[in-house]
């Protein structure tokens, strides 16, 4: 549209934006990154986002889940650190002093896969857009919760960087419109949310734009259909999260998570086709093809 500069991400751009590890870097050095996530019946969301930031190449990554499923998430991603917050099937209020004190020492905090609408929860996400100084990305339920509460996007005061990564179902809700309306206004509506809540808006699809808060816009020619499956827009939270960990700025994260998690599934597709791959295998990929780029 008149007004809207676009671009379409290509591998030379993406390459640009890969961190170049240091022969002496270490953990530490490679970021430390919270994930808030799961819910009793989808403790996998939290496990797909985990695979997707581990095999981003993250340093540290730590979530935080309700007590109720805090075990299963830990017995299944055997790298992260888990911390077990308030709440038995979903993460309630008293969950922000676990997400306060982690997220204190991080590079970056996601929050939002499997998390379930627990309208307790509410008041946290209104801490974190208000106190948190390091980039959030806002996903999933996050995004379903804070569509409830008019203003709290709004309202933040400008803390850190955001990230916000709706499907067309969660934009729609969160733009009080409907599926249809978001899918034939797509680029004119990412740019103007992503003004309007000076946040950086991945409204996925099947071309995914990156809208920036300068009005900017960044079409993603990765990926296929086969990212039609549970768990795959999880697998792209993790990957932003461990992106955003290593030091790269917000927009650029956004860009090269999103490129790239779709080249993952277009590597899937020359074997299997656009059907029967899963999240977890675009979450295992994800390094073959970022080595494929550098
Ligand atoms: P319709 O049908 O067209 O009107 P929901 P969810 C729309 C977790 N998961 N193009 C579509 O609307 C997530 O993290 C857990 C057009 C559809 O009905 C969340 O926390 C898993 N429309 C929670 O589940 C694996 C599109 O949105 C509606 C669209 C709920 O998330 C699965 C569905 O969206 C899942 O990730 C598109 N491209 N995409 C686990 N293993 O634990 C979506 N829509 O109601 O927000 O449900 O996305 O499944
Ligand atoms: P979610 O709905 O949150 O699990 O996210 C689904 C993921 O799959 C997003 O990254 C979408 O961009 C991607 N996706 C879904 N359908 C398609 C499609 N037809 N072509 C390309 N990517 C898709
Ligand atoms: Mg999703």
């Amino acid at each position: 549209d008149e007004g809207i500069s676009t671009f379409v991400l290509t591998d030379d751009d993406v390459r640009a934006l890969l961190p170049v590890r240091k022969l002496k870097g270490h953990k530490g050095t490679h970021g430390k990154g919270i994930l808030v996530a799961g819910s009793k019946g989808m403790s996998g969301a939290a496990v797909l986002a985990g695979q997707g930031a581990l095999r981003s190449g993250i340093g540290l990554l730590q979530i935080v889940t309700p007590h109720g499923i805090a075990q299963d998430v830990d017995a299944r991603i055997t790298e992260a650190t888990v911390w077990s917050a308030s709440g038995e099937d979903s993460l309630n209020e008293e969950a922000w002093s676990v997400i306060l004190k982690q997220a204190e020492k991080a590079q970056a905090l996601a929050v939002g896969p499997g998390l379930a609408q627990n309208l307790r929860f509410i008041s946290v996400l209104d801490e974190i857009l208000k106190t948190i100084s390091c980039p959030v990305v806002l996903d999933a339920d996050a995004l379903n919760l804070v569509a409830l509460e008019a203003g709290l996007l709004t309202s933040r005061n400008g803390r850190g960087p955001l990230i916000l990564t709706p499907h067309p179902g969660e934009m729609a809700r969160l733009c009080q419109c409907s599926v249809d309306d978001v899918e034939n206004n797509r680029l004119d509506l990412a740019v103007a949310k992503a003004v309007e809540w000076e946040a950086v808006v991945v409204l996925k699809g099947s071309v995914t734009i990156i809208a920036s808060p300068d009005g900017r816009a960044f079409f993603n020619p990765t990926g296929n259909p086969g990212l039609g499956t549970g768990g795959t827009g999880d697998v792209l939270t993790g990957s932003i999260l461990a992106w955003l960990a290593q030091g790269v700025p917000p927009l650029e994260a956004a860009c090269l998570g999103v490129y790239l998690h779709g080249k993952s599934a277009d590597s899937l597709a020359s074997e299997y086709g656009w059907s029967g791959f899963t999240a977890l295998e675009v979450a295992d990929y994800l390094p073959k093809v970022r080595r494929g780029l550098e």
